[in-house]
């Protein structure tokens, strides 16, 4: 049934991230302003900078890039998210608990949606942060208050049952007929848009005095985008610029430091949205104007994806950061220290296995007589052998914590010496009812699947 109005996967991702992202600009215009500030700032850089500047990614994919967060409250709610999305192409990847993470209280453990193989990121790589409250954790929500939130949720609807029909069909049979995929466009677009229904006030409030982001998950009947994320070339200049325009960001980026090294990771920073404009429902039933403040804009510069090894490495100078002196010079800290721990080029990182690269073998090098190395680094060090960087696709922890903390008013309460409920990677499969995914596994699987070519190709036993 394929014929030209067939929408594949990757079509139906594609236009469901262009549809949002118009949406979105239609009801936050600072993220317009975000986005086109962006793009003259990506436009520069590859001016500037010519392929280099393409190293990680093709202009036209880090032009339409955009990552999404959406929160959810139960883990069926957790499992339609996961049928939508699974008809984009996109799959749960990571297991984030930002219940741990310093000096933040937020009750969610979360994954990220997003296509895993190479070919489908490179035709549209849009992922959404997912996160899902935790009412079992006693150190956010008494028994008490868990009951009446978790009675709350099992009774609202956040997709129509003709969207899961349709998602369904999709991912069965890898696409929809035009007509169809309209049609699921229109519902999952609907589906994330800000909910006009009153907000019931003392309940909102009961939540947020426990946490901002248990009101805005468990305090409305709907859930909705609450932001979307360009990519930018050089975030520094980003913030610069956004700056001047008068949008106050969040004091600092997120993530490693800017240096003259290689970009790892990720590094990312945002603003606070305004309030917007909410009905609220009072004790007495009357509707009032309110306002509330739920959505935010961020921005994001992505680098190459560290190794475990490699990883580890960061978290351990993470640590060291927190231990070692105030959280306003940390910044300074940090990029002082980062040069102790990460080598200046991409070779270094390659050879030291620090970090993910597809190999390929260099098809000009001159013929010397000589046979080829068994070994990656003498590969590398001979030419015959070159190593792309492979850019990194998920999310941070300690970021994403800071990119919740810095969007909300209050800091709220997380009772401590009280042991937390356990929500781990496993148990997130469970609830969503697809495996959650390893992202180390999966940057490793791709990079072993390049050296496999390169044995075949230079007819080694082994790289
Ligand atoms: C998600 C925050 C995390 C990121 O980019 O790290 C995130 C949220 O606010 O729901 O989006
Ligand atoms: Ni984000």
């Amino acid at each position: 049934p394929q014929g030209a109005a067939w929408l594949a996967p990757w079509q139906l991702r594609a236009a469901f991230a262009a549809r949002l992202s118009a949406m979105y600009g239609r009801e936050v215009p600072a993220y317009t302003t975000l986005v086109d500030v962006s793009r003259e700032v990506n436009e520069d850089v590859l001016r500037e900078r010519g392929a280099d500047a393409e190293r990680l990614g093709a202009i036209g994919r880090v032009t339409a890039e955009r990552h999404g967060a959406i929160r959810v409250g139960t883990p069926a709610e957790l499992a339609q998210v996961g049928r939508v999305f699974g008809a984009l192409g996109m799959r749960p990847v990571g297991f984030y608990d930002l219940r741990e993470a310093a000096a933040s209280a937020v009750p969610v453990v979360s994954t990220a949606f997003r296509p895993v193989d190479g070919v489908e990121l490179a035709r549209n790589p849009f992922r959404v942060f997912t996160s899902l409250l935790t009412p079992a954790d006693p150190r956010f929500f008494d028994a008490d208050l868990r009951q009446r939130l978790e009675r709350f949720l099992a009774e609202r609807e956040l997709f129509p049952a003709e969207l899961l029909a349709l998602a369904d069909r999709a991912e069965a049979e890898q696409g929809l007929p035009g007509g169809d995929a309209e049609r699921f466009l229109e519902l999952a677009v609907g589906a994330f848009e800000l909910s006009p229904e009153p907000v019931d006030r003392a309940w909102y409030e009961t939540l947020e005095r426990v946490s901002a982001v248990a009101a805005d998950i468990g305090g409305v009947r709907s859930t909705h985008i609450n932001h979307l994320t360009p990519r930018v070339l050089d975030i520094d200049e980003l913030y610069r610029r956004m700056t001047e325009r008068g949008v106050r960001m969040i004091d600092a980026i997120q993530g490693p430091p800017q240096w003259d090294g290689p970009d790892v990771l990720l590094r990312q920073t945002s603003f606070r949205a305004l309030d917007e404009p909410r009905a609220m429902r009072q004790p007495d039933g009357s509707v009032v104007p309110g306002a509330l403040r739920v959505r935010f804009g961020e921005v994001e510069a992505r680098g190459i994806a560290l190794s475990r090894r490699g990883r580890a490495r960061y978290d351990e100078l993470l640590a060291r950061l927190d231990a070692e002196g105030p959280a306003d010079t940390r910044a300074d800290r940090a990029r002082a220290l980062w040069p102790d721990h990460f080598p200046r080029t991409e070779h270094a990182l390659a050879a030291r296995g620090l970090a993910h690269f597809t190999y390929h073998v260099v098809a000009d090098r001159p013929r010397d007589g000589r046979t080829p190395p068994q070994d990656l680094p003498g590969l590398l060090r001979e030419g015959w052998v070159r190593a792309d960087p492979i850019v990194y696709e998920d999310f941070l922890p300690r970021s994403a914590a800071g990119i919740f903390q810095s969007n909300l008013d209050g800091s709220g309460t997380r009772k401590d010496g009280e042991a937390g409920a356990a929500y781990d990677s496993d148990w997130l499969s469970g609830a969503v009812g697809r495996d959650v995914l390893d992202p180390f596994a999966l940057y490793e699987g791709q990079q072993e699947r390049s050296l496999g070519r390169v044995a075949q190709e230079l007819r080694l036993d082994r790289v």
